[in-house]
Protein backbone atom coordinates (compact mmCIF):
# COMPACT_ATOMS: atom_id res chain seq x y z
CA UNK A 1 0.00 0.00 0.00
CA UNK A 2 1.52 3.27 -1.25
CA UNK A 3 0.31 6.62 0.19
CA UNK A 4 0.70 9.91 -1.19
CA UNK A 5 -0.05 13.08 1.54
CA UNK A 6 0.45 16.72 0.63
CA UNK A 7 -0.97 20.52 0.57
CA UNK A 8 -3.62 21.20 -1.79
CA UNK A 9 -2.81 21.52 -5.16
CA UNK A 10 0.79 20.04 -4.53
CA UNK A 11 -0.07 17.43 -7.65
CA UNK A 12 -1.19 14.17 -5.62
CA UNK A 13 -4.16 13.49 -8.12
CA UNK A 14 -1.33 14.05 -10.98
CA UNK A 15 1.46 11.83 -9.40
CA UNK A 16 -0.94 8.94 -8.94
CA UNK A 17 -2.47 9.12 -12.22
CA UNK A 18 1.12 8.71 -13.68
CA UNK A 19 2.50 6.33 -11.51
CA UNK A 20 -1.25 4.31 -12.36
CA UNK A 21 -0.12 4.63 -16.37
CA UNK A 22 3.32 3.56 -15.50
CA UNK A 23 2.03 0.41 -13.03
CA UNK A 24 -0.20 -0.62 -16.05
CA UNK A 25 2.34 -0.82 -18.66
CA UNK A 26 3.80 -3.48 -15.79
CA UNK A 27 0.66 -4.83 -15.95
CA UNK A 28 0.18 -4.48 -12.64
CA UNK A 29 -3.61 -3.76 -11.59
CA UNK A 30 -4.55 -0.87 -9.23
CA UNK A 31 -6.53 0.28 -6.52
CA UNK A 32 -6.70 3.83 -5.93
CA UNK A 33 -8.53 5.61 -3.37
CA UNK A 34 -8.90 9.49 -2.94
CA UNK A 35 -9.66 10.82 0.47
CA UNK A 36 -11.59 13.92 0.37
CA UNK A 37 -11.01 14.87 -3.49
CA UNK A 38 -13.77 17.51 -3.06
CA UNK A 39 -11.46 19.62 -0.97
CA UNK A 40 -12.82 23.03 -0.93
CA UNK A 41 -8.59 24.45 -1.15
CA UNK A 42 -8.28 24.32 -4.63
CA UNK A 43 -10.92 25.10 -7.52
CA UNK A 44 -11.16 23.28 -10.05
CA UNK A 45 -9.77 19.82 -8.64
CA UNK A 46 -13.05 18.28 -8.30
CA UNK A 47 -13.61 18.52 -11.83
CA UNK A 48 -9.60 17.61 -12.71
CA UNK A 49 -10.15 14.12 -10.40
CA UNK A 50 -13.04 13.38 -12.47
CA UNK A 51 -11.77 13.70 -16.01
CA UNK A 52 -8.51 11.66 -15.00
CA UNK A 53 -10.82 9.24 -13.60
CA UNK A 54 -12.80 9.17 -16.49
CA UNK A 55 -9.71 8.37 -18.41
CA UNK A 56 -9.64 4.88 -16.56
CA UNK A 57 -13.08 4.20 -16.60
CA UNK A 58 -12.25 2.15 -19.57
CA UNK A 59 -9.42 -0.23 -18.24
CA UNK A 60 -10.54 -2.65 -14.93
CA UNK A 61 -7.36 -2.85 -14.25
CA UNK A 62 -7.81 0.35 -12.43
CA UNK A 63 -10.33 0.50 -9.42
CA UNK A 64 -10.91 4.24 -8.16
CA UNK A 65 -12.94 4.82 -4.94
CA UNK A 66 -13.19 8.26 -3.54
CA UNK A 67 -13.89 8.82 0.44
CA UNK A 68 -15.38 12.02 1.60
CA UNK A 69 -17.09 11.07 4.74
CA UNK A 70 -15.29 13.78 7.41
CA UNK A 71 -16.99 13.54 10.07
CA UNK A 72 -18.73 9.82 9.87
CA UNK A 73 -18.60 7.56 12.78
CA UNK A 74 -15.62 5.95 13.20
CA UNK A 75 -13.57 8.83 11.35
CA UNK A 76 -12.19 9.10 7.98
CA UNK A 77 -9.18 7.63 8.66
CA UNK A 78 -10.95 4.33 9.97
CA UNK A 79 -13.74 4.36 6.41
CA UNK A 80 -10.40 4.25 4.32
CA UNK A 81 -8.56 1.93 6.59
CA UNK A 82 -11.36 -0.34 5.62
CA UNK A 83 -11.33 0.28 1.92
CA UNK A 84 -7.79 0.09 2.23
CA UNK A 85 -8.67 -3.49 3.41
CA UNK A 86 -11.47 -4.54 1.12
CA UNK A 87 -9.10 -3.30 -2.07
CA UNK A 88 -6.07 -4.80 -0.67
CA UNK A 89 -8.37 -8.20 0.01
CA UNK A 90 -9.70 -7.67 -3.13
CA UNK A 91 -6.34 -8.92 -4.93
CA UNK A 92 -5.04 -5.38 -6.29
CA UNK A 93 -1.36 -6.37 -6.80
CA UNK A 94 -0.94 -2.32 -5.51
CA UNK A 95 -3.05 0.05 -3.69
CA UNK A 96 -2.43 3.53 -3.57
CA UNK A 97 -4.10 5.84 -1.28
CA UNK A 98 -3.99 9.93 -1.84
CA UNK A 99 -4.79 11.90 0.83
CA UNK A 100 -4.51 16.05 1.39
CA UNK A 101 -1.59 16.58 4.14
CA UNK A 102 -3.22 18.42 6.65
CA UNK A 103 -4.80 16.98 9.54
CA UNK A 104 -4.64 14.05 12.37
CA UNK A 105 -6.81 12.17 10.31
CA UNK A 106 -4.18 12.14 7.30
CA UNK A 107 -1.20 11.12 9.57
CA UNK A 108 -3.53 8.22 10.49
CA UNK A 109 -4.54 7.33 7.20
CA UNK A 110 -0.64 7.32 5.73
CA UNK A 111 0.39 5.06 8.68
CA UNK A 112 -1.97 2.11 6.94
CA UNK A 113 0.73 2.47 4.10
CA UNK A 114 3.53 0.67 3.57
CA UNK A 115 5.58 3.52 2.02
CA UNK A 116 4.61 7.27 2.29
CA UNK A 117 5.66 9.86 -0.29
CA UNK A 118 4.90 13.25 0.38
CA UNK A 119 4.88 15.60 -1.72
CA UNK A 120 6.05 19.22 -1.67
CA UNK A 121 6.26 21.69 -3.89
CA UNK A 122 8.71 25.18 -4.40
CA UNK A 123 7.74 28.55 -3.39
CA UNK A 124 6.18 26.77 0.17
CA UNK A 125 9.56 27.29 2.43
CA UNK A 126 7.68 28.56 4.91
CA UNK A 127 5.59 25.56 5.20
CA UNK A 128 8.15 23.39 4.95
CA UNK A 129 8.78 24.35 8.17
CA UNK A 130 5.43 24.62 9.48
CA UNK A 131 4.49 20.79 8.92
CA UNK A 132 7.82 19.66 9.64
CA UNK A 133 7.14 17.69 12.66
CA UNK A 134 4.90 15.57 10.81
CA UNK A 135 5.90 15.20 7.56
CA UNK A 136 9.70 14.26 8.68
CA UNK A 137 8.39 11.52 10.90
CA UNK A 138 6.12 9.85 8.23
CA UNK A 139 7.73 10.45 4.89
CA UNK A 140 9.46 7.55 3.39
CA UNK A 141 9.93 9.10 0.19
CA UNK A 142 9.86 12.37 -0.43
CA UNK A 143 8.45 14.36 -3.54
CA UNK A 144 9.48 17.89 -4.82
CA UNK A 145 6.80 18.07 -7.56
CA UNK A 146 6.19 21.35 -9.88
CA UNK A 147 10.65 21.12 -10.18
CA UNK A 148 9.63 23.01 -13.35
CA UNK A 149 9.30 26.35 -11.02
CA UNK A 150 11.76 27.94 -9.18
CA UNK A 151 13.46 26.85 -5.95
CA UNK A 152 13.46 23.03 -6.22
CA UNK A 153 17.19 22.81 -5.15
CA UNK A 154 15.95 25.44 -1.57
CA UNK A 155 13.21 22.66 -1.25
CA UNK A 156 15.79 19.97 -1.48
CA UNK A 157 18.45 21.55 0.53
CA UNK A 158 15.63 22.50 3.95
CA UNK A 159 14.58 18.70 3.48
CA UNK A 160 18.14 17.64 4.07
CA UNK A 161 18.68 20.71 6.85
CA UNK A 162 15.82 19.09 8.39
CA UNK A 163 16.52 15.07 7.72
CA UNK A 164 20.01 16.00 9.61
CA UNK A 165 17.64 17.21 13.04
CA UNK A 166 15.06 14.22 12.43
CA UNK A 167 14.93 10.61 13.89
CA UNK A 168 13.18 8.36 12.16
CA UNK A 169 10.31 6.67 14.62
CA UNK A 170 7.39 4.84 13.31
CA UNK A 171 5.27 3.58 16.11
CA UNK A 172 8.33 1.64 18.21
CA UNK A 173 10.33 0.78 14.97
CA UNK A 174 13.28 2.74 13.79
CA UNK A 175 14.22 1.82 10.61
CA UNK A 176 17.69 3.49 9.60
CA UNK A 177 16.32 5.05 6.44
CA UNK A 178 16.92 8.14 5.04
CA UNK A 179 14.18 9.16 2.85
CA UNK A 180 15.32 9.82 -0.68
CA UNK A 181 14.20 13.18 -2.67
CA UNK A 182 12.67 12.66 -6.02
CA UNK A 183 12.07 15.37 -8.44
CA UNK A 184 9.02 15.79 -10.14
CA UNK A 185 7.13 17.19 -13.37
CA UNK A 186 3.98 15.38 -12.78
CA UNK A 187 1.92 17.62 -15.39
CA UNK A 188 4.74 16.18 -18.12
CA UNK A 189 4.95 12.78 -16.49
CA UNK A 190 8.74 13.23 -15.51
CA UNK A 191 10.26 11.89 -12.54
CA UNK A 192 7.55 8.69 -12.57
CA UNK A 193 9.48 6.15 -12.77
CA UNK A 194 12.69 7.22 -10.65
CA UNK A 195 9.60 7.61 -8.23
CA UNK A 196 8.23 4.16 -8.53
CA UNK A 197 11.88 3.16 -8.07
CA UNK A 198 12.04 4.85 -4.93
CA UNK A 199 9.38 3.36 -3.76
CA UNK A 200 10.58 0.01 -5.27
CA UNK A 201 13.91 0.40 -2.98
CA UNK A 202 12.12 1.13 0.23
CA UNK A 203 10.12 -1.60 -0.21
CA UNK A 204 13.01 -4.06 -0.89
CA UNK A 205 14.43 -2.30 2.24
CA UNK A 206 11.72 -3.08 4.45
CA UNK A 207 11.33 -6.71 3.21
CA UNK A 208 15.23 -7.43 3.03
CA UNK A 209 15.81 -5.79 7.17
CA UNK A 210 12.62 -7.62 8.18
CA UNK A 211 10.24 -4.76 8.70
CA UNK A 212 7.89 -4.76 6.07
CA UNK A 213 5.86 -7.08 8.29
CA UNK A 214 6.97 -5.94 11.53
CA UNK A 215 5.29 -2.57 10.44
CA UNK A 216 1.81 -4.26 9.19
CA UNK A 217 2.10 -6.47 12.70
CA UNK A 218 2.14 -3.06 15.06
CA UNK A 219 -0.62 -1.33 12.42
CA UNK A 220 -2.82 -4.11 12.80
CA UNK A 221 -2.50 -4.37 16.46
CA UNK A 222 -3.85 -0.47 16.73
CA UNK A 223 -6.86 -1.31 14.26
CA UNK A 224 -7.68 -4.16 16.30
CA UNK A 225 -8.18 -2.53 19.02
CA UNK A 226 -10.22 0.49 17.45
CA UNK A 227 -12.39 -2.39 15.66
CA UNK A 228 -12.75 -3.96 18.95
CA UNK A 229 -13.63 -0.83 20.52
CA UNK A 230 -16.34 -0.22 17.78
CA UNK A 231 -17.43 -3.86 17.86
CA UNK A 232 -18.17 -3.80 21.60
CA UNK A 233 -19.78 -0.04 21.47
CA UNK A 234 -22.17 -1.41 18.95
CA UNK A 235 -22.91 -4.07 21.61
CA UNK A 236 -23.63 -2.25 23.97
CA UNK A 237 -25.85 0.04 21.79
CA UNK A 238 -28.15 -2.81 21.10
CA UNK A 239 -28.41 -3.42 24.50
CA UNK A 240 -29.30 0.57 25.61
CA UNK A 241 -31.87 2.14 23.77
CA UNK A 242 -31.94 6.26 23.49
CA UNK A 243 -34.92 5.55 26.22
CA UNK A 244 -32.92 3.82 28.70
CA UNK A 245 -29.36 6.61 28.40
CA UNK A 246 -32.12 9.31 28.80
CA UNK A 247 -33.31 8.04 32.09
CA UNK A 248 -29.90 6.55 32.74
CA UNK A 249 -28.47 10.20 32.82
CA UNK A 250 -31.08 12.15 34.67
CA UNK A 251 -30.55 9.32 37.52
CA UNK A 252 -27.32 10.08 37.28
CA UNK A 253 -27.86 13.90 37.08
CA UNK A 254 -29.80 13.58 40.35
CA UNK A 255 -26.98 11.67 42.09
CA UNK A 256 -29.63 8.19 42.54
CA UNK A 257 -26.61 6.32 40.81
CA UNK A 258 -23.47 6.04 40.05
CA UNK A 259 -22.02 6.20 36.75
CA UNK A 260 -18.84 3.84 37.45
CA UNK A 261 -20.69 0.84 38.65
CA UNK A 262 -23.48 1.80 36.10
CA UNK A 263 -21.35 1.62 33.06
CA UNK A 264 -19.58 -1.29 35.11
CA UNK A 265 -23.16 -3.06 34.73
CA UNK A 266 -23.59 -2.49 31.18
CA UNK A 267 -20.73 -3.78 30.01
CA UNK A 268 -21.10 -6.87 32.15
CA UNK A 269 -24.32 -7.03 30.32
CA UNK A 270 -26.56 -5.99 33.96
CA UNK A 271 -28.19 -2.97 34.49
CA UNK A 272 -28.69 -3.92 38.05
CA UNK A 273 -32.35 -4.33 37.38
CA UNK A 274 -33.15 -7.70 36.93
CA UNK A 275 -32.78 -6.61 32.85
CA UNK A 276 -35.82 -4.97 33.09
CA UNK A 277 -34.19 -1.76 30.95
CA UNK A 278 -31.88 -4.39 29.04
CA UNK A 279 -33.13 -4.95 25.41
CA UNK A 280 -32.57 -8.54 24.07
N1 LIG B 1 3.67 23.46 -13.31
C1 LIG B 1 3.28 22.28 -12.84
N2 LIG B 1 1.98 22.07 -12.59
C2 LIG B 1 1.60 20.87 -12.10
C3 LIG B 1 2.54 19.84 -11.88
N3 LIG B 1 1.88 18.77 -11.38
C4 LIG B 1 0.59 19.12 -11.30
N4 LIG B 1 0.41 20.39 -11.74
C5 LIG B 1 -0.85 21.13 -11.80
O1 LIG B 1 -1.23 21.50 -10.48
C6 LIG B 1 -2.65 21.51 -10.35
C7 LIG B 1 -3.08 20.67 -9.18
O2 LIG B 1 -2.81 19.31 -9.45
P1 LIG B 1 -3.57 18.13 -8.74
O3 LIG B 1 -2.94 16.88 -9.19
O4 LIG B 1 -5.03 18.26 -8.87
O5 LIG B 1 -3.17 18.44 -7.22
P2 LIG B 1 -3.71 17.71 -5.90
O6 LIG B 1 -2.57 17.73 -4.95
O7 LIG B 1 -4.29 16.39 -6.22
O8 LIG B 1 -4.84 18.70 -5.43
P3 LIG B 1 -5.99 18.43 -4.34
O9 LIG B 1 -6.44 17.02 -4.49
O10 LIG B 1 -7.03 19.43 -4.64
O11 LIG B 1 -5.34 18.71 -3.01
C8 LIG B 1 -3.18 21.02 -11.68
O12 LIG B 1 -3.56 22.12 -12.45
C9 LIG B 1 -2.01 20.31 -12.30
O13 LIG B 1 -2.05 20.30 -13.70
C10 LIG B 1 3.92 20.09 -12.17
O14 LIG B 1 4.80 19.25 -11.98
N5 LIG B 1 4.22 21.33 -12.64
MG1 LIG C 1 -6.20 15.58 -5.80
Amino acid sequence: MIGLTGAPGAGKSTLVDQLAKHYRKENRTIGIIAVDPTSPYTGGAILGDRIRMQDHYADPGIYIRSMATRGSLGGLARATADAATVLDASGRDLVMIETVGVGQDEIDIVRLADVTVVILVPGMGDDVQTIKAGIMEIADIFVINKSDREGAERVEREIRGLQSLATRKLGTINDRWTPPIVKTVASEGVGTAALAEAIADYEAYLKKENLFLKKNVENWQERLIEMLRDAMLQKVRERVDGASLARYAEEIAEHKRDPYSLVEEIVEGSDGRGGSNVQH
